[in-house]
């Protein structure tokens, strides 16, 4: 493959397809950007139910915006309620737990579920505007914990079960959340992986905190705090599944969730209720051609956002039937995804470059030994997809047949702002093609003006789409400095990106200091602080080093206090520290002892110059600002040595 092919779609395709054709999607495109207003007040009314209509369609003082203005709706009532009458036998959800158990639940299951869930919630005094953290393995629980407090306006934070007690501390207290719902643990390579004991050693610091429900998944030991602690199901009996959703404002928070920034400490990003409705749902439909028939499977985690549009509110918002999955893909064996898609004939597959790789690594045998003709579309995000990963995705998974949208988006975006419209937008391997309808994206250098075709740029956005992020949680002004400060009144997304002749994107990566592993953020800032916490840590630089599976991997330069420090043992005690502070998907593939990091005259780390040395051991660039070169030799010479 040489990187230059073109993928039309099929014929076949093109004719189920709710967008059918290249003019019916510049027709969409075109409308969105003369009349952003009638356009999304349009999506609007088809998409949502609202209890009461807006009173103007958006209102825009940089970089705050709100949607639908002065409307009524409710999230989970979208996600349920509206449902009951066409589809309440139809599955929302088919559930396989790791070990192999399965539970579906339909659209009035999982009502009831929710509405009694909630009044569990209300019961115990929690209402509109309370914050509170979600930390639970992928199980239905999580989706209904979400649900329930959407229905009431609770505004939730899913924290990714992978976080260590840490992390999960300073969640809760950045928001002043005051309950936890949890459970005792869930299922990964067919071990308990515990989550309480985290959720027990962070809200010892935390006396916002008036409840932790526990769900019981595992059956293991889970030590109960009594007073704080109840088990779920000791709170249900007796309790009526009828809870009416409380009518919000069209901008109420809807949730929280933290994102790697450039700094040390995480962003808590928000999204509000109606536009983010408006938007999931709408490119829900026009990226994964969304059918009433599909059954549709995202493996992200809820933990993240793809999990939060993409696995609850975009596909429930329409109604879609939603395979959840707990466990790891290699459990029992390397065919687990294919025999979950075989089973119950997935016909829509969304899933991370970062999966791909590790599961084209064990060869082809596992997804050939089943039948994967139920799948008619493939989906891809978190990082930009490589050739080979791609061309694999869509012959060994796809047979050649199903189109592949590369969705590129972020926690901000809250919804999916470049991604072929699979009927109509030709592919191009490692591109994300094209913008959806009202997103004004466009690549330009750093004064802002738009650069040549096929030249490198920062990519922005021009105009608020309805699911932008409102704010950073308490810290408005960072929002702005990140977000708005370089172009006045335009998004700047922290990718570089180049668009080619044919006006598609191609997303080059980070511009920041920010690491992509395994599709997961990370700031080089976030493990730095992580390891000068530790007493034998003098100073710590952190760089991503070009890794095969994961995209990524973290590379930490380290110098010592005055000590006599065996690095061996210290290397690998350094590695759990940082899985220990952060979590375990944080831990650094590589520890690199020096007596000093290379710095600048004025007492600046030089990361370029590591990220060389990681890279190709060499280096090239610049140097003259540095203080002592022999640092960089021995720190190039020191991988020879390992
Ligand atoms: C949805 C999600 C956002 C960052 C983003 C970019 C990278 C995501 C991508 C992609 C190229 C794609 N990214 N999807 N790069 N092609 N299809 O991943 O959100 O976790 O906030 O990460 O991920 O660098 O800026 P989030």
């Amino acid at each position: 493959m040489s990187g230059n092919e073109v993928y039309s779609p099929s014929t076949e395709f093109s004719s189920q397809a709710h967008v059918g054709s290249m003019e019916a999607y510049q027709e969409l495109y075109r409308r969105a950007e003369a009349d952003p207003e009638g356009f999304w007040a349009q999506q609007a009314e088809s998409e949502v139910h609202w209890f009461e209509k807006w009173s103007h369609v958006y209102e825009w003082h940089p970089p705050f915006v709100k949607w639908f203005v002065g409307a009524k709706t409710n999230a989970a009532y979208n996600c349920l309620d509206r449902h009951l009458e066409t589809r309440g036998d139809k599955p929302a959800i088919i559930f396989e737990g790791e070990p192999g158990d399965q539970k579906t639940l339909t659209y009035r299951e999982l009502h009831a579920a929710v509405g009694q869930f909630s009044n569990v919630l209300k019961s115990r005094g929690f209402q509109a505007g309370d914050r509170a953290i979600v930390y639970m393995p992928m199980i239905p629980e999580a989706i209904v914990a979400m649900l329930a407090c959407a229905r009431l306006g609770i505004i939730h934070s899913v924290v990714f079960g992978g976080f260590s007690a840490e992390a999960l501390k300073a969640r809760i207290l950045d928001l002043d959340a005051s309950l936890v719902l949890t459970a005792d643990g869930g299922w990964r390579r067919g071990k308990e992986v515990k989550l309480k004991g985290a959720v027990d050693e962070a809200v010892k610091d935390c006396p916002g905190i008036k409840d932790v429900l526990v769900y019981r998944r595992t059956g293991g030991e889970c030590p109960m705090n009594e007073g704080r602690d109840h088990w779920w199901h000791d709170l249900l009996p007796g309790v009526s599944p009828d809870c009416p959703a409380e009518e919000l404002d069209s901008e109420h928070p809807l949730f929280v969730l933290y994102t790697s920034g450039t700094t040390g400490k995480p962003k808590g990003i928000l999204h509000t209720t109606g536009g983010y409705l408006t938007y999931v749902a709408s490119t829900m439909k026009w990226v994964f051609d969304l059918k009433e028939n599909d059954i549709y499977w995202c493996t992200a985690d809820i933990g993240w956002v793809t999990g939060h549009s993409y696995i609850v509110y975009g596909p429930l918002a329409c109604g879609a039937t939603c395979l959840v999955y707990e466990g790891a893909p290699d459990f029992p064996a390397w065919d687990r995804w294919w025999d979950i898609v075989e089973r119950h004939k997935a016909t829509i597959l969304y899933t991370s470059p970062t999966a791909i790789r590790a599961l084209i690594k064990q060869g082809d045998e596992y997804p050939n030994k089943h039948d994967l003709s139920s799948l008619r579309l493939l989906g891809s995000v978190g990082e930009p997809i490589n050739p080979a990963a791609w061309d694999w995705y869509y012959r060994v998974i796809g047979k050649s047949r199903s189109p592949i949208v590369d969705t590129w988006w972020q926690t901000e975006t809250g919804g999916i702002l470049i991604a072929p419209m699979p009927g109509a937008v030709p592919l191009k391997p490692g591109s994300g093609t094209l913008p959806m309808p009202g997103v004004l994206t466009d690549v330009v250098d750093f004064y802002g003006e738009k650069v040549a075709p096929g030249a490198e740029g920062f990519l922005i956005i021009r105009r608020p789409w309805p699911s932008m992020i409102r704010t950073i949680w308490g810290d408005p002004e960072r929002f702005e400095q990140q977000y708005f400060s370089r172009m006045p009144g335009i998004y700047f997304t922290g990718d570089a990106a180049r668009r080619d002749e044919d006006g598609y994107f191609w997303v080059l990566g980070r511009v920041d200091d920010v690491m992509n592993v395994s599709g997961h953020r990370l700031s080089t800032m976030e493990v730095e602080s992580a390891l000068v916490r530790h007493p034998a840590v003098a100073e710590a630089a952190v760089v991503g080093k070009p890794h095969e599976i994961t995209g990524q991997a973290v590379c930490c330069f380290v110098s010592l206090k005055q000590g006599n420090w065996d690095h061996g043992v210290l290397g690998k005690e350094l590695r759990q520290w940082v899985a220990h502070e952060i979590g375990a998907f944080a831990r650094p593939e590589e520890i690199r002892f020096a007596e000093s990091l290379p710095k600048t005259r004025s007492g600046k780390i030089m990361r370029r110059l590591l990220r060389e040395i990681v890279t190709s051991n060499t280096v090239t660039g610049d140097v003259t600002t540095l203080e002592d070169l022999g640092v960089v030799t021995r720190l190039s010479a020191q991988h020879d040595e390992d």
